[in-house]
């Protein structure tokens, strides 16, 4: 089945003239001619009351970016819910090594400051303060963030004054970040606010001399269910050192040598192009967009990776561990494939997974027949080259741009960093390899539908007019489709799973995938469209 513009136009009766309009211009579908995509709004506000899978401002933030940075203590400055409800909700693992003792571990403890209506009413500045006084003489960290929720931007806490008074007093870096929930369209502008601090604030700021050749940072990596360590495991197989992962498993001491790194790796390009960018006005990094999630995927980025670099010795060693990995993976992956083949998924993730699944899905002889991001920009669905900037989003007219210079210490044109001569990088620039990102829309199949911000009655209806065999959710849209006899996969948490990164974690992938495909649970159930008017069974 596809979608037809009757489709479309039956799935928006319901709603009023506005909403109607509004909604129709965030569905694509692809059609065989259509060799570009055709334009889809995203990054705008969601119709109040529709029921959206988005999350918030200070999700982007303190829950996505901050939050993961493991020797940091991120105070969430607000009433106890949003503390409490971002508390270890988002699986970005972490462990001490040997620059992390297990005392700097932060990650699994939830800071507040629990404001009260007598704080709303008389400032919550003092008792802030106060708790900064108690966080250091307890924990001694190494530095401080404070997240703001949205009734702090609505009294007007100077956090800014609070936390220059305590840098003095306490002699640690405190970063604020005006996250309040409400501030741009979803947690794409908490994304942005994080990066901008994170830039301004701790990268550039470490004088450690890193060791050894191939130096990089992997950017838009959060170790959900552990991806980041299977990366890590095969990046250092091949002769890679790893500086940080921004920011799954990341500790501050590592992110302020970000700058020393010769080459910026960037997975989820939504919540971290800012920095990538950014590194490269500053410091010349240059960046290289790849994607782990999928065996293919993961063989054509250690590849590129090893072309930037061009040195012999890598490029085989690159290709010894491909050959062993995939020696090591093949008959299992083969066997799930069997069972997966030929079905269809859904795929609802927030900014880059409904993306990047489709490479691990297609690995297993699945297509993705309806793609909706949550929070997406334009380029995510159009691409880079496309949407060169991304200025133009809601997002971007309320954060102010970072504008930096380059650092005249550390600045050397991208191609020295990678030690390689200025003609074979501009080949890889040419070639759209480095600085550069495809949108979702060439993936697609023909027939296929884009939907941003999709809600729960338009994932309804899509379930009736494609009955997909497998739809990959986030937690509020699961169990919709569970009642229409679909199983579900939980894409930002991965039900506990994980990690379907690389090589192993594709194994992984693709049992919980095949399982949830031939449980006989699905069958016993009547999905809504089989039923008589009455609601009962025909
Ligand atoms: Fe990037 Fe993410 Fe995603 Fe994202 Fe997220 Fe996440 Fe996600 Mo949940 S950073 S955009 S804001 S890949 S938390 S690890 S799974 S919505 S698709």
């Amino acid at each position: 089945m596809t979608l037809t513009e009757l489709n479309t136009d039956e799935i928006m009766t319901p709603y009023p003239d506005k909403v109607k309009k509004n909604r129709k211009k965030h569905i694509v579908a692809k059609t065989g001619e259509a060799a570009s995509c055709p334009q889809i709004e995203a990054n705008t506000r969601t119709v109040p009351g529709i029921i959206s899978q988005r999350g918030c401002c200070y999700a982007g933030c303190k829950g996505v970016v901050v939050g993961p940075i493991k020797d940091m203590i991120t105070i969430t400055h607000g009433p106890i819910g949003c503390g409490y409800y971002s508390w270890g909700t988002r699986r970005n693992k972490a462990r001490a090594d040997e620059k992390t003792p297990p005392e700097h571990l932060f990650g699994t403890m939830c800071f507040s400051t629990d404001m009260q209506e007598s704080d709303i009413v008389f400032g919550g500045e003092k008792k802030l303060t106060k708790m900064i006084d108690e966080v250091v003489e307890i924990f001694h960290p190494r530095a401080i963030n404070i997240c703001s929720t949205c009734p702090i931007g609505l009294i007007g806490d100077d956090l800014s004054a609070v936390s220059k008074a305590a840098e003095a007093k306490h002699g640690i870096p405190v970063l604020h970040y005006n996250c309040e929930g409400y501030k741009g369209v979803s947690q794409s502008a908490g994304h942005h606010i994080a990066n901008n601090q994170i830039m301004e604030r701790i990268i550039g700021t470490g004088t450690d001399e890193l060791e050894g050749d191939y130096i990089i940072n992997i950017l838009g990596e959060y170790n959900i269910g552990g991806d980041g360590w299977e990366i890590e495991r095969i990046l250092k197989d091949i002769g890679y050192n790893v500086n940080s992962i921004l920011t799954g498993d990341s500790a501050y001491v590592n992110i302020k040598n970000l700058h020393k790194a010769h080459l910026n790796l960037v997975q989820c390009h939504r919540s971290i192009n800012y920095i990538a960018e950014m590194m490269e006005t500053k410091y010349g990094t240059p960046w290289l967009k790849v994607n782990f999630i999928g065996v293919e995927a993961t063989i054509e980025s250690l590849r590129d990776m090893a072309q930037c670099f061009g040195d012999e010795d890598l490029i085989a060693r690159t290709e010894m561990v491909i050959e062993r990995e995939l020696a090591a993976i093949s008959p299992e992956l083969e066997r799930y494939r069997k069972i997966c083949e030929g079905k269809t998924a859904f795929a609802f993730v927030g900014g880059s997974r409904s993306h990047h699944y489709q490479y691990l899905l297609r690995d297993l002889g699945m297509e993705v027949v309806v793609a909706g991001y949550e929070f997406a920009h334009r380029d995510d669905y159009e691409g880079r080259e496309v949407i060169p900037t991304i200025k133009s989003d809601a997002d971007s007219k309320n954060i102010p741009e970072l504008h930096l210079e380059p650092d005249p210490e550390m600045y050397e044109e991208p191609h020295l960093h990678l030690k390689m001569s200025k003609g074979k990088y501009d080949k890889m620039v040419e070639m759209g390899k480095l600085g550069n990102y495809d949108g979702m829309y060439p993936d697609m199949i023909d027939g296929s539908v884009m939907i941003d911000d999709p809600n729960h009655y338009e994932t309804e209806e899509l379930i009736e007019i494609f009955h997909p065999d497998l739809i990959f959710s986030g937690v509020r849209d699961k169990y919709i489709s569970h009642k229409m006899g679909v199983p579900s996969k939980q894409m930002h948490s991965y039900d506990y799973s994980g990690p379907y990164a690389g090589f192993r974690g594709a194994i992984i992938f693709a049992q919980d995938v095949a399982n949830a495909l031939s449980t006989p649970a699905w069958k016993m159930i009547t999905p809504p469209w089989e039923k008589d008017e009455t609601g009962g069974d025909e």
